[in-house]
């Protein structure tokens, strides 16, 4: 890339997106992914020219008539070395160059702004944390690094932006991220790069890079009132987690404030770091990751959450900070010092704990 002249890649770039041979550059790292595409062609356009015309000329130059006994060649320490460390300084080249590009798609900076997304049969559903729901598009605003967070409701599919020149598996029980940067306005095609069933094809959609302006109004208009976190509150309740978890000395649970990305000590005395995806299995599967100083009493919510629900909880987890009561409204009888609810609280508490005790 660089090392070619600019003005030249510009030209070459040009030139293949014109003839619709390459879709667009329209990410920060697509010039850096296209100028690694080229040096593997590159590579092996020289490797097929070389082996071409060394089979031409050699069927030329020692046919039977010119040689019509065997000669026995010993060999060459030079030339074997040669044909050595030759293409393995080009293979280490390709591998070290892939690997840099690779660490940078899939370790996202850590001021990207977060955007859900859940695959399922056929569809991409998009969740902002304003509370935007998207189906089959993605607005996002261009110059700032933009994380994915993406999981499947079903089978295996696959996100692909061609002209963001990324792509990321999207598996179920399991949260991927990638994340990129956009830097020219515009609508790009969105794909599903892993087939998944009969509609495979029709899993696509559109990705709109807007300018930051355009991205606020578009994000202003488009709210449905709750965001993620207050909608994760809601559940909260609802599930009777807060019967649980409500930040009181005497509480059953961990208190979850500030807890995702602290370390949180195990029973088994190591230490992990809390990350979406920990949460995550903390409420589908609790007794994965035992929390240590706690009794296993945590019910399972398989089966009870969806994934946006689940999502919802995550992004409502990871506001919580010190005033978990004042953020937890819904709680806030259960966590003061009476143990005479409000009606609403009282009601999605009780429920809660019965369905605990079962
Ligand atoms: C019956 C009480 C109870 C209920 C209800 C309950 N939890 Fe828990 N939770 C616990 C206990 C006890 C632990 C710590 C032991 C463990 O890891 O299982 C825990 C651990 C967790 C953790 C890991 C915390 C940490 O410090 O790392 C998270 C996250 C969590 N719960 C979220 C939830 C959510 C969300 C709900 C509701 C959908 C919920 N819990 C419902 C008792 C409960
Ligand atoms: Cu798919």
């Amino acid at each position: 890339m660089h090392f070619i002249s600019p003005v030249l890649w510009q030209f070459l770039i040009k030139w293949l997106t014109n003839f619709a041979i390459f879709p667009p550059e329209a990410s920060r790292i697509a010039p850096d992914v296209d100028a690694f595409y080229f040096y593997l062609i590159g590579i092996s356009v020289v490797g097929l020219v070389i082996v071409g015309l060394l089979v031409g000329v050699f069927s030329v130059r020692y046919r039977k008539e010119r040689n019509p006994e065997a000669t026995q060649i010993e060999g060459s320490t030079l030339l074997e070395a040669t044909w050595t460390i030759i293409p393995l300084a080009l293979f280490m080249v390709s591998f070290v160059w892939g690997a840099l590009l690779y660490f940078r798609i899939y370790n996202p900076p850590t001021n990207a702004m977060n955007v859900y997304v859940v695959g399922k049969q056929w569809m991409w559903k998009v969740e902002h944390p304003g509370g935007q729901h998207e189906i089959n598009s993605l607005h996002v605003p261009i110059n700032r690094p933009v994380q994915l967070t993406m999981i499947s409701q079903d089978v295996f599919h696959s996100f692909s932006i061609p002209a963001f020149r990324v792509k990321r598996e999207v598996i179920p029980g399991r949260y991927s991220t990638v994340w990129f940067e956009a830097t020219a306005p515009g609508t790009y095609h969105l794909f599903c790069t892993q087939y998944c069933g009969t509609l495979h094809s029709q899993m696509i959609g559109q990705v709109v890079a807007m300018t930051p302006d355009d991205y606020q109004a578009w994000i202003s208009g488009s709210t449905s009132g709750t965001s993620l976190a207050q909608n994760g509150e809601r559940l909260f309740a609802a599930l009777g987690c807060n019967s649980c978890h409500n930040g009181t000395p005497n509480a059953h649970g961990p208190s979850l404030a500030n807890v995702i990305g602290s370390q949180v000590q195990l029973a088994n005395g190591t230490y992990t770091t809390a990350t979406d995806a920990f949460v995550r299995d903390s409420i589908l599967n609790p007794t994965l990751h035992q929390v240590a100083g706690y009794a296993p009493i945590m019910p399972t919510y398989q089966g009870q959450v969806s994934e946006e629900g689940l999502i919802s909880l995550v992004e409502y987890i990871r506001r919580l900070d010190s005033n978990y009561r004042i953020d937890q409204t819904l709680n806030v009888s259960e966590t003061g010092a009476g143990s005479d609810a409000a009606p609403a609280s009282g009601t999605s508490t009780s429920t809660a704990s019965g369905m605990v005790k079962q």
